[in-house]
């Protein structure tokens, strides 16, 4: 799916900004019909938020259910003629759309996007009401899962997994324009002939280009111009499929984003363009060869974190505030990657990871799928994970949506090298081996340019995992020291040197997912005892141990990049205490600790020594 753009045939219009706002926790909004009219309310919430920490009330933080939201908007006098699309970056976790009284959209899902044409509701010049019904019920048949329990005091929501379950429009509400005949997708993939004389051989900039329109703009040509990011072409090509060449090509490299621009132009009979759309291309290599992780042909050895869309008060809101900062404390500590644990990003931050050049591991919403985690450690009533009443074939339905629909929208982002489809999901039995196959097969058809792989949790350690085979890269979670071997650093390395080696037998490229231990900030100890700055740092010492002695390990990234929000437990104080900085981005001593190491990596190149 194509972000909305600003091109010389497009215009975009931002929704962006104070909505009225009403909870609606029996859906009674719905037959009501409270799209019809202007909502009943004197709340209004701004566009992006969550909505939970907004306003200083329970029954906002903990609401289970619809989320009404409602603007009026001027279409631009301009648009006359135009193709008028509405679009939402995301609703967390669903959302039902009207314009007018007229319903239409609905989505499943809460972090990807989602559009339609409304071009026969609105008129330019005119106002328009639009309304959404955003919902953040969690069942066995979402991505990621829940319960919602009904109890005497009001509806629970229950779920699985250690982040809260922040709810609302999270990211940006746009109108745009395309003209009627217009390109609808445009895939590239990059290769480069490495071996090429000198070393620097050609690449390779292979697209391919969607169109749509009234007549299926059958009368219009494609034709495309790719340009060095000097602004100067380098190569043409015409037709909606096709390979450029571009010789001795500026690499799109881990710490060096450069991007070239595509621009694709849909040219009417009488050579008039109708359409244009720019798309940025990273020339560059992503391949696992044996154990090593190859990007332009060279190991690559992921340093950072698994991060979170968090913040206080906005929640799980896009932010360039914080985007902007984010990757720059990542390029103070030294950091080349990090994960979306546990769910895709806003489109910004791929934008911003591409021009940054920083490595990205893309993560599907699929977290929590694993009962015995939660019987295990959160004392939870034990259920099995995969059966006809809980994780099911609609659940994988719904999943294969999610798979889909991230490929489709990060397809063409260089900085994004490894797909996960799943966080932690149980993999130590067979109904999951039954489960996940068909998923794996999707993404590998849906893309064949990029490794894909899956987050192993530390109750399916190496030799019962399950799912080993299916995945490209071995990515692991593993708490050794923290939530076994307590404290107990000495045994916590032997431990976990055994089982690392046990995974290196598979020849395969290891990343450490998640290591990490909370850390209270400004908590000290003589004695490095747990929860304390000084356990934190002697905690990351040991890990990084442990992975300097396999060399399978072709990367850690540790948990968290910062403390971020969760479900109340008897675990959390305030949410996660992971985090290398603390919520508002101060760091931790382990922060100094990660700079050390990581930016003596960094200057030996992508490689580990
Ligand atoms: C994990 C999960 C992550 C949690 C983390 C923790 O394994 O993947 O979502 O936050 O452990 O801190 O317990």
């Amino acid at each position: 799916m194509l972000r909305p753009l600003d091109t010389a045939t497009r215009e975009r219009k931002s929704l962006t900004g104070l909505w009225d706002f009403r909870l609606d926790g029996t859906g009674a909004g719905h037959d009501a019909r409270w799209f019809a009219a202007p909502l009943e309310t004197t709340t209004t919430m701004p566009v992006p938020a969550s909505y939970n920490d907004v306003l200083p009330d329970a029954e906002v933080r903990n609401h289970v259910g619809d989320a009404w939201y409602q603007t009026m908007v001027r279409v631009p006098r301009g648009w006359d003629g135009q193709r008028v699309v509405l679009r939402f970056d995301s609703a967390t976790h669903r959302a039902v759309v009207w314009v007018g009284e007229t319903e239409v959209v609905r989505h499943e899902g809460g972090y990807t996007p989602f559009e339609v044409d409304v071009t026969a509701l609105v008129t330019a010049g005119e106002e328009v009401r639009v309304t959404a019904a955003v919902n953040n019920e969690l069942t066995f048949q979402s991505i990621p899962p829940g319960i919602v329990k009904d109890t005497p005091q009001g509806r629970r929501q229950q779920y699985f997994h250690d982040f809260f379950n922040y709810a609302g429009i999270h990211r940006s509400v746009w109108l745009y324009t395309t003209p009627t005949n217009h390109v609808s997708d445009v895939t590239v993939a990059t290769d480069v002939d490495h071996r090429g004389a000198g070393g620097t051989g050609a690449g390779t900039v292979r697209y391919s280009v969607e169109t749509a329109g009234d007549e299926g703009a059958t009368d219009t040509d494609v034709q495309v111009t790719l340009r060095d990011a000097a602004g100067a072409t380098v190569a043409t090509g015409a037709g909606a499929e096709g390979a450029l060449t571009v010789t001795d090509p500026h690499l799109w490299a881990p710490g060096d984003g450069y991007l070239y621009e595509l621009d694709v132009e849909l040219v009417g009979a009488d050579g008039q363009v109708v359409d244009s759309y720019l798309q940025t291309v990273g020339i560059r290599t992503v391949e696992v060869r044996g154990a090593e992780f190859l990007i332009n042909d060279e190991p690559f050895y992921f340093t950072g974190f698994g991060k979170h869309e968090d913040s206080a008060i906005r929640g799980k809101a896009h932010d360039d505030v914080l985007l902007v900062h984010d990757f720059a404390l990542l390029d103070w500590i030294g950091a080349n990657s990090f994960r979306t644990s546990h769910y895709p990003y806003a489109d910004e931050v791929y934008d911003y990871a591409d021009r940054q050049g920083i490595v990205v591991i893309d993560e599907v919403a699929a977290v929590g799928q694993n009962m015995g985690v939660m019987s295990g450690l959160l004392g939870a009533d034990p259920v099995e994970t995969f059966t006809p009443d809980t994780v099911n074939d609609e659940s994988r339905e719904v999943h294969a949506a999610a798979i889909a629909e991230l490929i489709a929208r990060d397809k063409n982002h260089p900085s994004v090298v490894l797909w996960s489809i799943a966080n932690e999901p149980e993999s130590n039995t067979e109904a999951s081996r039954k489960y996940f196959e068909p998923l794996f097969a999707l993404a590998k058809q849906l893309d064949t340019t990029r490794p894909v792989g899956f987050v192993n949790v530390m109750l399916s350690p190496f030799g019962t995992c399950q799912l080993a085979d299916l995945t490209d890269v071995i990515m692991l979670n593993r708490y050794y020291g923290w939530y076994v071997d307590t404290g107990d650093l000495r045994t916590a390395e032997t431990h976990w040197l055994a089982e690392l080696q046990g995974w290196a037998t598979l020849d395969k490229p290891i990343v450490i997912t998640e290591y990490g231990a909370d850390t209270y900030p400004g908590l000290h100890s003589m004695t490095a005892e747990p929860w304390s700055e000084e356990f934190q740092s002697a905690y990351l010492d040991m890990n990084h141990r442990v992975f300097d002695q396999v060399p399978q390990v072709v990367g850690e990234q540790v948990w968290n990049f910062a403390d971020f929000q969760t479900s109340v437990g008897v675990f959390r104080v305030d949410g996660n205490k992971k985090g290398a900085f603390t919520r508002d981005r101060r760091p931790k001593a382990a922060a100094h600790r990660l700079r050390e190491r990581w930016t003596v990596i960094r200057g030996q190149g992508v490689t580990k020594a």
